[in-house]
């Protein structure tokens, strides 16, 4: 099955915010922010706004109804700045005007006086300064210390990785629309509509029952609208309550970038132990997550590295710590992988930086070192059903890794100025929310009488194409063509309570709970049917838009089974509800299994670098993934490409220039994301001989875990690098970007080792 949506993409007529027909008396909303990374507000003075031309009001932290306060996990970030200011871009006034440009003007006549502090901007020195948010994890398992005694090698050193944009092609938005008895309906670009929902109601004042939330579609999230939708919808829900007219409030792409979160910054200590075989002994590691002024999700994205921390090797003696470190940037976010990324990269550099020093290759260690059958999480959760031998195994000869090898090291003996690397990812990734109460969904279907099918869920289309993977469960499950069904909009009145579309469960669940809707409408109808044909309820078959019985002359067209049920009077309505079975986790113990299963994968991935200029090129990614039994390929193979992209963005070009609190990479002349020019050939093959038992018809999810591959291009990258010059001494920090390579190669103080 195709994406139903890229017609309409392509001609414009795909609905986002900005593009819904704006209704009578609409105000438009700009937030002014906050200039300095840190301080306390001496003056706030909003009255030359107020009579600019066009402004209907300026709201501040007193108008707030209801709580000024949008944390989601912590209690520690008001919607409107009060007295202090943590962070640069921090919402201190909304202007409503009857223009965008207007508001924006008068935002700009604002005076907002701060008496600046000294801010913190490094992770590590928050630390020391004890600016940690939550408490300080850790996850155990053997006893680390003596392990690291007893290895012939050990190494030590230091892992950084950036911070990326989202670079969601619909920038931050929300229309509010007062409703008969100041109601508020919210059109939200949000992946978590209950969410924004709930913290609306709290800015509001009012009951969860007030607000409603609604979304057709966004474009894209990548996890920066799992948390961080919130505030701009809650702007627009105050204002509209306060002026009784709708208020729309959406982002240009400037603010967006230099106002809202990214991927958390990652600074980490590692000490890794091996064997004179090369085998794991014992891994050590403290992480220092940048984290920006507020928790946001940063503690959830804390807790999902510590479960990533081995990557996708098998190590019995482990110990990592793990602070989310408070400092005056913009909370840093969800961002497709949620702390898995930043913790397989330190596991990676740790691992190549073992190869060097043994003399070893890298893929000679992940191979002796890959999960096997049997072996367990430092986390205690056994691996079920592991594949990540298997596929490094069908990768390496699938691909020809020996002769990609061969070719890699004869480019390098016959050119001097263009060196090659080639370097294998293998991943492992695991699915559910860790928060155990997230991994529920529900859905609402009804069958209408012309045989016609509307479904309801939890899930938000983003461009990832759940809607089809729903709309093929529902189809499959009734055995109708999918072309039957339609998936109506995420919609917080007609499925409540729901959790983020996060965590690459989005399919899974809500999928889950479409099949034991439909399931529950098809028994009905199957009773019915028997009733008419006099043979028992299983001997009723659903195919191709067709229901049968045992007889030959006993079969009906759907839609006409279903009218005739509708007459006798059987319910054509289900609403149904799915959670994840035998999740559980110990806090105190970090023991439990968090997961319903996990993704593996290989990819390998070349790299040619310029050793003038310290330009490179991604050649080419060759991926073998665990797909399972896909519930549409075409949509998992354009998701593999995508993820890969974005995480060879991730490692190489993007770079959030950071200085002193400010984001300096706030446009995209300045910031740069691969292009197509950038990205290499992309060979997608799917594992899919096997069906996964723990996700509905088969299938596994599949939105983040390829993203690790980008990794890849990291070492690939850096190995050419070092065939260029050798003995000069690496350092693991992400972005590899060109400024950076061309350091390595020709910059003076890269000592030799
Ligand atoms: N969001 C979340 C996520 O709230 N919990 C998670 O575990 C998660 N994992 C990946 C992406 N988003
Ligand atoms: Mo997410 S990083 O919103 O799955």
């Amino acid at each position: 099955m195709k994406n139903f949506e890229p017609h309409l993409h392509v001609r414009g007529q795909s609905e986002y915010i900005d593009d819904i027909p704006e209704p009578r008396g609409l105000l438009h909303g700009v937030a002014a922010v906050s200039h300095k990374p840190k301080g306390t507000i001496a003056r706030l003075d909003v009255r030359q706004a107020r009579q600019s031309p066009g402004v209907v009001a300026v709201l501040t932290a007193k108008d707030v109804l209801g709580e000024n306060q949008i944390g989601g996990i912590i209690l520690d970030e008001p919607l409107l700045a009060e007295g202090e200011v943590h962070f640069v871009g921090q919402p201190v006034a909304l202007v409503l005007a009857e223009t965008r440009d207007k508001a924006r003007e008068a935002a700009k006549s604002i005076v907002i006086d701060i008496d600046e502090e000294p801010g913190v901007f490094d992770a590590k020195e928050a630390a020391g300064r004890g600016e940690i948010i939550g408490a300080p994890r850790r996850l155990e398992c053997g006893d680390v210390d003596a392990a690291l005694d007893r290895c012939a090698f050990v190494v030590r050193g230091t892992a950084e990785s950036g911070a990326q944009e989202h670079v969601y092609m619909e920038t931050q938005g929300a229309l509010a629309v007062p409703k008969e008895q100041d109601r508020i309906f919210i059109h939200s670009a949000t992946q978590s509509p209950s969410a924004v929902q709930k913290i609306c109601a709290r800015v509001l004042g009012v009951p969860v029952h007030e607000v409603e939330v609604d979304v057709r579609r966004l474009g894209g999230a990548f996890g920066g609208k799992e948390d961080q939708a919130t505030a701009w919808a809650a702007l627009a829900a105050l204002g509209a309550r306060v002026t009784h007219r709708p208020v729309k409030v959406v982002l240009s792409r400037h603010e967006d970038m230099a106002m809202t979160g990214k991927r958390h910054p990652y600074s980490t200590d590692y000490a890794l132990g091996l064997d004179e075989a090369g085998r794991i002994q014992a891994f050590q590691a403290t992480y220092y997550q940048n984290a920006g002024a507020a928790a946001d999700l940063s503690p959830a994205i804390l807790e999902r590295t510590l479960y990533h921390a081995t990557a996708a090797y098998s190590i019995e003696n482990v110990r990592v710590d793990a602070f989310s470190c408070r400092t005056n940037y913009p909370p840093f976010t969800a961002f497709r992988g949620f702390g898995g990324p930043q913790a397989f990269f330190v596991l990676e550099a740790a691992l190549d930086h073992a190869a060097k020093k043994m003399g070893a290759t890298r893929e000679e260690l992940q191979r002796v070192n890959l999960l096997k059958e049997g072996d367990r999480f430092p986390y205690g959760m056994e691996v079920l059903a592991p594949r990540a031998v298997e596929l490094f195994d069908r990768a390496a000869e699938e691909f020809d890794l020996g002769e990609i090898k061969r070719r890699v090291d004869e480019f390098n003996e016959k050119n001097r100025l263009k060196k090659r690397g080639v370097a294998v990812t293998p991943i492992c990734f695991g699915i559910s929310f860790t928060s155990k109460f997230l991994n529920q969904a529900g859905a609402l279907l009804h069958v209408y009488t012309d045989g016609s099918v509307s479904v309801s869920t939890g899930a938000v289309e983003m461009g990832q194409g759940v809607n089809v993977k729903i709309a093929h469960v529902a189809a499959e499950t009734l055995g109708i063509s999918a072309k039957r069904v339609y998936v109506e909009t995420t919609n917080t009145t007609r499925v409540a309570n729901t959790s983020p579309t996060a965590a690459s469960t989005g399919a899974d669940l809500n999928g889950k709970a479409t099949e034991l809707a439909a399931r529950t409408v098809r028994a009905r109808l199957a009773a019915f049917a028997s009733s008419l044909w006099g043979c028992a309820e299983e001997e009723v078959t659903f195919a191709d838009d067709e229901v049968r019985g045992p007889a030959g002359e006993q079969r009906l067209g759907f839609g006409a089974l279903v009218a005739r049920a509708y007459m006798e009077r059987v319910s054509l309505s289900c609403q149904a509800h799915y959670a994840t079975p035998d999740l559980y986790f110990d806090k105190a113990a970090g023991k439990g299994k968090p997961f319903a299963y996990h993704v593996f994968g290989t990819a390998v991935t070349q790299a040619e670098i310029d050793c003038l200029r310290g330009t490179y090129r991604i050649l080419e990614v060759k991926i073998l993934h665990d797909s399972g039994k896909s519930l549409a390929p075409k949509i998992d193979r354009g998701q593999v490409e995508g993820a890969v992209v974005q995480g060879i963005g991730w490692m190489t070009l993007e770079d959030v220039v950071l200085d002193n609190g400010r984001i300096l990479a706030s446009s995209l002349t300045t910031y740069k994301v691969p292009d197509l020019e950038f990205a290499p050939e992309i060979e997608v093959r799917f594992a899919d001989d096997k069906e996964n038992p723990f996700a509905v018809m088969g299938s596994k999810a599949l939105g983040e875990p390829p993203f690790i591959y980008g990794i890849g291009a990291y070492f690939a990258v850096a190995d050419a690098l070092r065939a260029a010059r050798p003995g000069r001494k690496f350092a693991y920090t992400a972005p590899m970007t060109t400024e950076r390579a061309f350091l390595f190669l020709h910059g003076e103080e890269s000592a030799s080792e």
